[in-house]
């Protein structure tokens, strides 16, 4: 396969460096306008890989079999649509980041749109990417698709497994989005691991039940207790975790807010459905930010 990966972070270094492995051809596409795209990366046998990659190169895009997305949410539709014109009109792209919205923004885009969630965990360490565990991917359409692209699957499996096809993502997206809209403002604020959240049981609770609200109305089968069952799950197996968006504040970095809990908002707002714990969090997660941006950082 030719693969392009877009975002050359933590979990685009990881693809890059698998696919290449398995002997695809693959490049990088950064924002940075360079011709090359070094990949870092320390296994989890503590193995260091680094090769410099081919980027940017609009020919290799041209002939690229997938798009691989691995941008921060806010940053996909931007970059996904400045590519879409170079790339064949038959060529996947494939969405993997938290939260939800991008789908809507990227309606226009003629290529067959899929989404992914995983649970490969890898994070940067100055100029190396750690590979921390290994996990499962699950993809599959993020629209109706016109051709079957389970085989992707299969081949992505072969280079960094697991990996899944799932005809439906749409309930276990909105799990995830649960997840995310507990685990990730609560540990930016509250500075902490995500197992540290067993300390804040009345709040966890809270913001389930409004996801769980709001999920119902999209038409997915859920309930608070099921939602919340499944957080705690997750809390406990990533305990040691820094969240995402803990270390997005730390790094005065823009968070994925807007399409975790402002994702959720928006759709409850749509409903009539009132969401006052996700509201509160989302407010005090954009403070931190408007905080960070007034003063330039
Ligand atoms: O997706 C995550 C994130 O940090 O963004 C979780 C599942 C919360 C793991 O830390």
């Amino acid at each position: 396969m030719k693969v392009t990966v877009l975002g050359c972070g933590a979990l685009g270094q990881l693809w890059l460096t698998a696919l290449h492995r398995q002997g695809h051809e693959v490049q990088g596409w950064l924002r940075v306008p360079q011709p090359w795209c070094s990949v870092n990366l320390q296994e989890t046998d503590g193995a260091i890989y680094n090769e410099l990659l081919t980027a940017n190169d609009p020919q290799f895009l041209a002939h690229s079999d997938l798009l691989l997305v691995t941008l921060k949410a806010w940053q996909v539709s931007v970059a996904v649509k400045n590519l879409a014109e170079m790339l064949p009109a038959g060529s996947p792209v494939l969405l993997i980041h938290n939260g939800m919205g991008t789908l809507d923004e990227l309606q226009s885009l003629r290529q067959p749109l899929l989404m992914g969630m995983t649970t490969q965990a890898a994070r940067r360490d100055g100029n190396l990417i750690i590979h921390v565990a290994n996990g499962t991917t699950h993809i599959g359409p993020a629209r109706p698709l016109n051709a079957d692209y389970s085989w992707l699957a299969d081949a992505l499996h072969a280079v960094l497994p697991d990996v899944a096809w799932h005809n439906n993502m749409g309930a276990s997206s909105w799990r995830k989005l649960a997840v995310n809209c507990v685990i990730n403002p609560l540990t930016a604020i509250y500075d902490c691991p995500n197992g540290a959240l067993r300390f804040y049981p009345r709040q966890v609770e809270l913001i389930c039940g409004e996801v769980a609200a709001v999920m119902q109305r999209e038409g997915y089968h859920s309930s608070p207790e099921d939602l919340l069952a499944y957080v705690w799950e997750i809390v406990d197996s990533t305990a040691a975790n820094i969240s995402s968006m803990l270390q997005d504040v730390r790094a005065v970095r823009h968070t994925e807010i807007d399409y975790i809990n402002g994702y959720l908002l928006r759709r409850a707002r749509a409903h009539g459905i009132n969401v006052p714990e996700n509201a509160r969090l989302y407010e005090l997660i954009k403070n931190k930010e408007n905080e960070y941006e007034r003063i330039g950082a």
